[in-house]
């Protein structure tokens, strides 16, 4: 359909603008503040898998680039209740993650968190931003969208919900795939188990071991879309989920003193912006949604 690569790219960024634009306007309207990433740090998330190290030495020091804000974010609701980033993530992801094609070494999402919420006050706050920039796009890039030859729905509310126990009792260990390309609108994958998330993911205290977090995941065998929760923020149970993963609580002390200082409960999430254009546009891969990809395995990238 297209002569050139780059007309096509054209058309894909004008839709990635207008998703940014969109996102950007629904959540100032309700009263987020935007607030600017960090990218340097002491600490960053730890991920619940292996990538390659992106220490720096600053001072004598290993300094991190950010895999996502969630601590951060965390910190900065202590000067507002509600806020959001449009955060650069550094993962240099092994050569095993490129056949998915969604990942990308570098990329950016869209990280809000919200003082005192809940999970479910969140799913609705990621619903409704889902719909806006669904109607937002199909309203002002229907050129885009049809040069790209995509027809984009708009979800009903509220969307499915499917416990991560149903998903592996259905799809097995590897469900991501296979539950995506069931799907016809996006679903919720809730209550994940404790021993497969990161430490700041709240456990149920109704159901220990049972976290109080979810994904978003796309239809049409897109994949994960998003994933957020609520957290832990009380020093005791911190440092008891650090000790259940292994993970000594100097490597995360520059955190732990806001900790002791005290933290507000919350919840939020961080979508990913260049797969969300990936979904929106009908992308391949991921790669064909930003400038400058870097995909896992190919050395070299600008
Ligand atoms: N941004 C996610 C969250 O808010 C964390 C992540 O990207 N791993 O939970």
């Amino acid at each position: 359909m297209f002569s050139d690569s780059a007309e096509k790219l054209k058309h894909v960024l004008q839709v990635k603008s207008e998703i940014m634009r969109a996102a950007r306007e629904y959540l100032r309207s309700r009263g987020f503040v935007e607030i600017l990433p960090v990218i340097l740090s002491r600490v960053t998330d730890p991920l619940h898998h292996e990538t390659y190290d992106g220490t720096v030495d600053y001072y004598g020091r290993p300094y991190t680039l950010t895999k996502s804000m969630i601590l951060h974010k965390q910190i900065a609701l202590r000067t507002a209740p509600r806020i959001f980033a449009f955060s650069p993530n550094v993962r240099m992801e092994p050569e095993e993650r490129a056949p998915l094609r969604r990942y990308l070494a570098e990329f950016v999402q869209l990280d809000l968190e919200v003082r005192g919420a809940s999970r479910d006050e969140v799913i609705e706050i990621g619903e409704g931003l889902f719909v806006a920039v669904m109607r937002s796009v199909r309203e002002n890039c229907a050129a885009e969208l049809a040069a790209l030859g995509r027809e984009l729905p708009v979800p009903e509310t509220p969307f499915d919900r499917i416990t991560y126990q149903e998903a592996v009792a259905r799809f097995g260990e590897d469900y991501d795939d296979p539950l995506s390309s069931s799907l016809s609108a996006p679903a919720w994958l809730i209550d994940f188990p404790r021993a497969v998330r990161e430490f700041y993911d709240r456990e149920d205290p109704a159901r220990p071991g049972v976290l109080l977090d979810m994904d978003l995941i796309y239809p049409e065998g897109y994949g994960e879309a998003l994933s957020g929760g609520e957290r832990e923020h009380t020093l005791p149970h911190i440092l008891r989920r650090l000790k259940q993963d292994g993970i000594p609580p100097e490597r995360f002390s520059a955190y732990l003193r806001f900790v002791e200082e005290g933290l507000p409960a919350s919840a939020g999430f961080g979508i990913g912006i260049e797969r969300l254009t990936r979904y929106v546009c009908n992308l391949g891969h991921i790669k064909e949604a930003r400038l400058f990809p870097k995909v896992p395995g190919v050395a070299d990238a600008l």
